[in-house]
């Protein structure tokens, strides 16, 4: 899944692709590049972040997820916000990819299951402006299980289809580095929620916690352009596990490692 931010602000590429043209033409490069979906955002979830008007929201990503769907791209629409995919299901696209899952906007799940369409249930505690002071776990794994459960149960109940679920640990979101650690390294438990396998999508690209892993002598976190490589990295160890997705902003070598992975798991389950 490669990530086209049309906002002036989001951490990892704030500002590149806030011009329709600009965005429309990087989610294009980004299909060729090889990603199977490209995912849309208008709304920063950077840490810190106030929210924008769902009109300014509309504003942003109405002509790119418009124009993305004309040339054939499948895409995503990354909100919180009902009306905004009201507007992106409409337009054409195949996902809905709501790193509130479902909380931010209680209208959210029944319009999914209208439309019928993939769900990416995120892990979420809150909204950005003060999400740290909700990053308090003894147990990070056991908790995010638990409360990834319950949003499922929540939006099955609105009449999403399980089958097309997609749960997501939300790195980052109301977690420090230390909480996002555990939570890669035990992807089985997390796609296993409520007595069932649920596809899984892992969002580390350019994360505050990979510029901290990377950080030189001084201390001084790398900036975010400088983890790519710890994404595709991750994305390798990712896939190798099992991960369904993986949303990147550099797409080459991401679809490189997945494809290795994808060789590698094929080889491990053919051994006789
Ligand atoms: N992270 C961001 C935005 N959208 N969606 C999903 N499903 N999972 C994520 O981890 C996720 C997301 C924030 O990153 P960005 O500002 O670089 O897009």
């Amino acid at each position: 899944m490669g990530v086209v931010n049309v906002t002036p602000d989001s951490f990892s590429d704030g500002g590149q692709w806030f011009g329709a043209d600009a965005a429309i033409k990087h989610g294009l490069d980004l299909a060729a590049q090889g990603a199977d979906i490209v995912d849309v955002g208008g709304e920063s979830t950077r840490p810190g972040a106030q929210r924008v008007s769902a009109e300014e929201e509309l504003r942003r990503i109405g002509p790119v997820v418009t124009e993305l769907v004309r040339c054939g791209v499948p895409t995503s629409i990354d909100t919180m916000r009902a009306a905004v995919a009201e507007f992106a299901l409409e337009a054409g696209v195949q996902l809905v990819n709501d790193v509130s899952g479902g909380l931010a906007d209680p209208q959210m799940p029944r319009l999914v299951a209208e439309a019928g369409v993939s769900y990416v249930v995120v892990h979420w505690r809150g909204h950005s402006h003060d999400m740290y002071s909700r990053a308090v776990y003894a147990d990070v794994v056991g908790e995010v299980r638990g409360e990834l459960t319950r949003r499922i149960e929540a939006v099955v109940a609105a009449g999403v289809d399980p089958g097309r679920i997609v749960a997501d640990p939300g790195l980052g979101f109301g977690k420090r580095p230390e909480h996002n650690w555990p939570l890669l390294t035990r992807l089985a438990d997390v796609a296993w929620l409520g007595g069932r396998t649920f596809p899984v999508l892992v969002g580390a690209s350019r994360k505050r916690f990979l510029g901290l892993l990377l950080a030189g002598p001084d201390g001084t976190p790398r900036p975010f352009g400088g983890s790519d490589e710890a994404t595709v990295a991750i994305s390798a160890l990712a896939a190798t596990a099992g991960a369904w997705c993986v949303r990147v902003h550099e797409v080459p070598g991401n679809a490189d490692a997945v494809r290795v992975a994808a060789a590698w798991r094929g080889a491990a389950a053919s051994r006789p």
